[in-house]
């Protein structure tokens, strides 16, 4: 067992508005909070707590609080920012959702969720209104941020809700316990669960991150990380907030417009997951660009390649910064110092490492076939086993799944990652595989056990595997092992083909391979290793 080199800090008993809002210095209230960059819309700190404040009481007047549930839908905006803190201000709980999702992926998510309310905007409106129909939210409970407004649809727009002059509600909830968010993750196995994070959890995790990230109030901080899956959410529209930063929000990625927003809005701060590095390491439009303003880039949601971050780190003369998180974490359990831990340690961690436990937190790591705990090095590594997390970050479970949540967490109170990892004798700790069923495509979590129940409802498959493979760039990317019915002929393309049509762009097959038989353990279950052979 080892516990975080950094010192203890304190986590207050508060929501998450009052932890981010209640004492806002004067001189900050004026201060940017917010550019879009699209459309341009600056808004003030004192602007966002106005309306987050306004959200919350036209929430109330329709009868939403403690106890509710409400989806969020959207890209990036300064308008996602303002609902999602409303949607916490009001004593709702919010279940935020990828915006790639199918209607189908939605409406699954609004229902195990039990969501009574849903919040998109313009450009997801079919999925969402077809997602709605099916689990019986009401044209007034469809909420469309940037929409023509009620009167000319029957959906409500943000103008709507703040127009409506309702005071923020007095909430009562104890923070230790209140949901204050219900993000989707697969965990270890099976269907994505909702991970039940608490006031507390995510008040923890700001406190947590503080000292290590070091943001500032003259940041411009990049916010092109969905604001929807934990590590945006976290990051950015939690501590870079509660560091009366500025966010620069982006809605999607895309090169061109990365650079040129870097570039134009002086850009000092920016979290990114490992793609996003490659694209700095090697393409050429990089250098068309002024990236001098940039002093710290984090990368997170999957492995960085080392060469890849040390590339970008001489390419932009930036900081490169490696964190590991984990929706079920709130989610960061390890990172590196802003300074890469130079002035704590003495030298900075390397790239190939996650850094160090945050503060309050303690790690074992334990052979996964034994049960044993692993020794910590008295030099070097130590041996692999499965990385363990105690602290006030580990969500309180699965929603309406006990069997999940006790194989998930301990009685001791571990978290057990499902990840391998080896600590050094200078309590860094490196991710070096993965062992639970879970793929990562571009940080994106992909459930092979979605694919696997698609692909069986073709006619022409008789069994089938999914499990992540490295293609030649280094992305993680989805595999499929099917057993074809005899005297069929189904193809690869047909296979790849057949589960496009059906999921997120994110989700699709990239690859398939024709076997004879999927190898599995007298239980019944598959066995993933057997299938990641050199040649897989
Ligand atoms: N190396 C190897 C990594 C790494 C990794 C994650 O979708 P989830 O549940 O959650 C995340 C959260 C990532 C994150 C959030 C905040 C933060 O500061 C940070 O570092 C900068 C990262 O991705 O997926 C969790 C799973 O993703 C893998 C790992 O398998 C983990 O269990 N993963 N980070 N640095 N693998």
């Amino acid at each position: 067992m080892f516990a975080s080199p950094f010192p203890d800090v304190d986590i207050p008993e508060a929501s998450v508005f009052d932890f981010l809002f209640t004492d806002v210095d004067q001189a900050d209230l004026d201060h940017v909070a917010l550019i879009d960059t699209a459309g341009g819309a600056h808004t003030t700190y004192r602007e966002l707590i106005e309306r987050v404040n306004a959200t919350a009481g036209a929430l109330a007047a329709r009868g939403i609080g403690v106890g509710d549930v409400v989806g969020l839908l959207a890209p990036n905006s300064s308008l996602f920012a303002v609902a999602f803190h409303g949607i916490l201000r009001s004593g709702a709980t919010a279940t935020t959702i990828n915006a790639l999702f199918t209607a189908h992926d939605i409406a699954k998510q609004l229902t195990d969720a039990n969501a009574t309310m849903l919040i998109t905007v313009s450009a997801l409106l079919p999925q969402a209104q077809e997602a709605a129909r099916t689990v019986g939210i009401t044209a007034e409970n469809l909420i469309v941020l940037d929409g023509d407004g009620v009167a000319a649809t029957g959906h409500p727009n943000a103008d709507d809700l703040l127009a409506q002059g309702a005071p923020a509600p007095q909430v009562d909830f104890d923070p230790a316990t209140h949901l204050a968010v219900l993000p989707y993750s697969s965990g270890t196995t099976g269907n994505p669960k909702g991970v039940m994070l608490t006031h507390r959890n995510l008040v923890a995790n700001m406190a947590q991150i503080r000292p290590l990230l070091a943001m500032r109030s003259d940041d411009k901080i990049l916010a092109v990380l969905p604001f929807f899956h934990i590590y945006g959410m976290t990051v950015l529209l939690n501590a870079a907030l509660q560091a009366r930063a500025t966010l620069v929000v982006m809605p999607r990625f895309d090169l061109t417009d990365f650079l040129g927003t870097i570039q134009n809005h002086r850009i000092t701060y920016g979290f990114i997951a490992p793609p996003v590095a490659v694209a700095l390491a090697k393409h050429p439009l990089v250098d068309q660009y002024d990236m001098s303003s940039l002093r710290v880039i984090l990368s997170g949601a999957a492995p960085l390649d080392a060469e890849l971050g040390i590339a970008v780190a001489k390419r932009l003369t930036v900081r490169v910064l490696q964190g590991f998180g984990m929706s079920e974490l709130s989610p960061v359990s390890h990172c590196m110092p802003a300074d890469g831990g130079q002035e704590h340690f003495g030298e900075a961690a390397p790239l190939s490492s996650c850094g160090w436990p945050v503060p309050n937190t303690t790690n074992k790591i334990v052979d996964p076939a034994t049960g044993k705990e692993i020794a910590y090095p008295t030099q070097g590594l130590s041996e692999p086993g499965e990385l363990w997390v105690k602290g006030p970050n580990v969500m309180t479970g699965y929603l309406g799944n006990e069997e999940a949540t006790t194989a998930t967490i301990d009685s001791d109170g571990f978290l057990h990652t499902g990840d391998l990892a080896q600590v050094d004798d200078a309590g860094r700790v490196f991710i070096v595989d993965r062992l639970k069923e879970l793929i990562k495509y571009k940080g994106y979590q992909v459930p092979p056990a979605e694919l696997e129940a698609l692909l069986l409802t073709h006619p022409a498959v008789t069994d089938t595997a999914v499990i992540g493979v490295t293609d030649d760039d280094g992305e993680e990317i989805p595999k499929a092992f099917v057993v074809r019915r005899p005297g069929t002929d189904l193809t690869a393309d047909e296979v790849i083909e057949f589960v496009a049509r059906q999921v997120a762009p994110y989700k699709k097959v990239r690859r398939v391979e024709f076997i004879d038989v999927i190898p599995k353990s007298a239980s019944g279950k598959i066995l993933r290793k057997d299938l990641r052979s050199p040649t897989a």
